[in-house]
């Protein structure tokens, strides 16, 4: 372990509870005590996934229909999509506008994306599509658009070490974002990885061969930081060593972020990776250790900036948000132009939103912008400048947050879902952690023109919403349309913040509304799934009853729509 880089300020004693006996003080003992870690195991790796999971057509609010390359519109994140046509009901028991369907794992968190004939999406392995991969794995997999048949999946064994670190079963969680012939994304295990579009199948690129080592279970830990590369840790051990194929991942380069950027994450990494220019914006998932009690890594970054060719960190936030965090950093960053001004936003694990200037290579007037270039030229790490903070629950407590763990009354907020940007203004669902905090929560909107610390000058209105919220807005036509853990579907007036009416689903939302073809799309975790017509008026257009929860968001791409649940993906298109 000598070579790798650490945190010197990361706690990284080995004395890690067991999470089944750690003292919790909402469970009490003998038969509740199994029943409450049930429990709390199901809702706790729910939440991973909504970090919006749980994301360039700067400000148009219509885009071109086509591929849907990442969560939501690059990089507003808004859901919305330009796609016509598409299903105002479907029904899997007659194949009633079902294009095709195909089996996924067990455990789907992740929201897919389509770009060049092609679908990703993440989950697990309990459904191997190839003998050669057995046992509990993250899984990407890329299927042809056309059938659903599989091109190529990117099977990453669990850390096996704590399991808040990797969960159990949860798969991979996070959506890729497609640009050209790359995929970048996070794996279960916290690695931010480049992949080529094409898999194997052309054959292996990039500066990273190890991909059969690494798909190895009994040699996970055989890669280690040396610099900002990974090496194996003995290039001679290539005990069990997989042999690639054509429909086995190509990995380009491979980025460590626990180790080699020093952060804690918590339950599983999770979040969708933001392109802009030269470099890529990645949160971290940094948060509190298998006790929720303690920060090991308070001086980790919550957000990092990638050099996008080489997967090398050139940039990271020091906003110190690290102290603060209540839970775990949920949110991803999305882009907007305020003004003319480009700006990249983030929500922290503090329920502080960060607007921060995005790293430049060549600025497009004077003086240049020479601070990427400088990065990429001296190995150093930038700071990220940032523009304004605005914190969504200034009445929140600031200080010693763990030992609001558990208190449904009083607690800090945090950011579960990932803001939006849409006419110089944020959108956020904010509010009380959904396992450890207040149930209180909100919809605001922020004036994301303003600089300097907006707290008391940023918000334009706030919405209180039925109950947690970790759902990503989506804002079209003058409304906002969000759900919440409240079980409600809610329609919002984007300039005021006045409700135009709610819908009550079966069960709790985790997944975020889509916006497409004047029609509203979400489903719960009971398995029903909504359609509603958009507009300021209230009218669901059907119901629909699946095979199992639904935690994925829908997308629209190339006159489909696309709805997975926890053990299927649906194609869905009218016939
Ligand atoms: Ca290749």
């Amino acid at each position: 372990m000598k070579s790798e880089i650490r945190n010197p300020k990361c706690e990284t004693s080995s004395k890690d509870q067991n999470p089944k006996s750690q003292t919790n003080p909402q469970i009490g003992a003998s038969v509740s005590v199994i029943r409450a870690w049930d429990l709390f195991r199901i809702s706790d790796f729910v939440l991973r996934a909504y970090a919006g999971l749980i994301c360039g057509l700067l400000l148009l609010s219509v885009v071109s229909a086509g591929d849907q390359a990442q969560w939501g519109q690059a990089f507003t994140r808004n859901m919305v999509s330009a796609e016509t046509g598409l299903v105002d009901s479907f029904d899997p028991a007659t194949g009633k506008n079902v294009k095709w369907s195909v089996p996924l794992g067990s455990e789907t968190w992740s929201t897919p994306v389509v770009a060049q004939g092609r679908i990703f999406i993440g989950t697990n392995n309990d459904v191997p599509r190839d003998p050669r991969h057995k046992g509990d794995r993250g899984v990407l997999l890329c299927l042809d658009e056309k059938d659903g048949h599989l091109l190529w999946q990117l099977v990453v064994p669990k850390l096996g070490t704590d399991v808040y670190l990797d969960w159990t079963r949860a798969g991979m969680c996070s959506p890729p974002t497609v640009e050209g012939n790359r995929v970048y994304m996070i794996t279960n295990r916290g690695e931010a990885v480049c992949l080529d579009i094409e898999g194997q199948a052309n054959g292996n690129d990039g500066p990273y061969r190890d991909e059969g080592r690494y798909m190895t279970a009994n040699n996970r830990t055989s890669l280690v930081a040396q610099g900002s590369t990974l090496v194996p840790r003995d290039a001679n051990d290539t005990r069990g060593t997989l042999d690639i194929g054509p429909t086995d991942a190509d990995i380009i380069w491979l980025f460590n972020i626990p180790k080699q950027a020093g952060t804690w994450p918590h339950d599983s990494a999770h979040g969708s990776i933001l392109s802009d220019g030269d470099f890529l914006y990645v949160n971290t998932s940094n948060g509190k250790d298998n006790t929720h009690r303690r920060i090991r890594c308070p001086d980790g970054p919550s957000l990092i900036c990638l050099d996008k060719k080489t997967g090398r960190m050139v940039a990271r936030d020091y906003e110190d948000i690290g102290p603060r965090i209540f839970h775990s950093t949920w949110s991803c960053p999305a882009l907007g132009v305020v003004n003319g001004r480009k700006l990249i936003f983030f929500c922290g694990g503090d329920g502080v939103v960060y607007a921060f200037e995005p790293l430049e290579l060549r600025g497009a007037g004077v003086p240049p912008a020479l601070r990427g270039q400088e990065a990429l030229d001296t190995g150093k790490v930038e700071a990220l400048k940032r523009v304004w903070r605005f914190d969504c629950d200034p009445r929140g407590p600031k200080e010693n947050v763990s030992q609001y763990m558990g208190n449904r009354q009083q607690s800090p907020s945090n950011i579960k879902s990932t803001p939006v940007f849409f006419n110089n203004r944020l959108y956020v669902t904010v509010g009380g952690d959904i396992w450890w905090g207040k149930t209180q929560a909100w919809l605001q909107c922020i004036d994301a023109t303003k600089t300097g610390d907006i707290t008391s000058t940023g918000l334009l209105w706030s919405c209180a919403l039925k109950e947690h919220s970790c759902s990503t807005p989506a804002v079209h036509d003058g409304l906002v349309y969000v759900a919440d853990c409240g079980r409600q579907i809610s329609c919002i007036d984007a300039e005021t913040g006045k409700v135009c009416w709610t819908q009550e689903a079966k069960g709790d939302i985790w997944a975020s509304t889509l916006v497409a073809d004047g029609k509203v799309y979400v489903g719960s975790n009971r398995r029903d799934f909504w359609i509603l017509a958009a507009g300021r008026e209230k009218k669901v257009l059907s119901t629909i009853e699946l095979d199992s929860p639904i935690s994925s968001t829908p997308i629209a791409a190339n006159g489909v729509l696309y709805v997975a649940t926890m053990t299927k993906l649906y194609a869905l298109q009218k016939k």
